[in-house]
């Protein structure tokens, strides 16, 4: 078993353009206290992933932060991430895990009570319930909300670490927390936050 402490994590935000400000949010996250980040990139080149993935790593790295890699194996082998988060439809798990080897971590996305059971027997060091609350972060491929008595039963079924991702902010992180879930993963409420360091503080004394 690996030791990951999954209370915060920091979904970077791939509406932003500029790499400054992307690479500031990010820092504050760190400074702020994000126990874990994960680097989400759905618009951008190969190339331009793989930079951030590159620089992102070595920032976290300085914090002593693990870095997981949204999606892509391939990103995640080439900066030599601490694993990837991967979603019902991507790389199948078995086969991930034979190319990132043991001591990666795997993150899998879950929606519903069958994905969450079917989970428990994947080589995966957490799931993603996704989405529970609703978001606008998200708009594709995105599944209703689980809620909170979706969380409850999916704690009941999984064996696994569960962290919760979507509308998560300060006024649902505690009853997140309180009803089974080993962390929060959040992109707006840090990234859209007047000060994304203090209100990832703020988040995770919350937890
Ligand atoms: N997966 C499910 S919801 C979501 C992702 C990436 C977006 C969460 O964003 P926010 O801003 O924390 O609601
Ligand atoms: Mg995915």
């Amino acid at each position: 078993m690996k030791t990951i402490d999954y209370r915060l994590m920091y979904v970077t935000d791939d509406r932003i353009e500029d790499d400054a400000t992307f690479f500031n949010i990010l820092e504050a996250s760190l400074k702020g206290g994000a126990t874990i980040v994960q680097l989400r990139e759905k618009q951008r080149s190969t190339k331009a992933f793989y930079h951030r993935a590159k620089r992102a790593k070595s920032l976290c790295e300085l914090y002593n932060v693990p870095l997981i890699i949204n999606d892509r194996l391939d990103i995640a082998l080439a900066v030599d991430a601490d694993g990837v988060h991967l979603g019902q439809n991507d790389m199948p798990i078995g086969i991930a895990r034979k190319l990132l080897g043991e001591t990666k971590i795997i993150g899998l996305s879950v929606s519903n009570n069958q994905q969450a059971e079917d989970s428990n027997q994947l080589p995966i060091d957490y799931i993603g319930i996704s989405p529970i609350f609703s978001t606008n972060t998200k708009t594709e491929d995105l599944d209703k909300p689980l809620s909170i008595s979706g969380l409850q039963s999916i704690r009941k079924i999984s064996s696994k670490p569960i962290v919760c991702i979507g509308g998560i902010d300060k006024n649902n992180t505690k009853e997140i927390m309180q009803n089974g879930a080993d962390g929060i993963a959040v992109v707006s409420a840090i990234s859209k936050a007047e000060n994304p360091e203090v209100a990832t503080q703020f988040l995770k004394q919350l937890l």
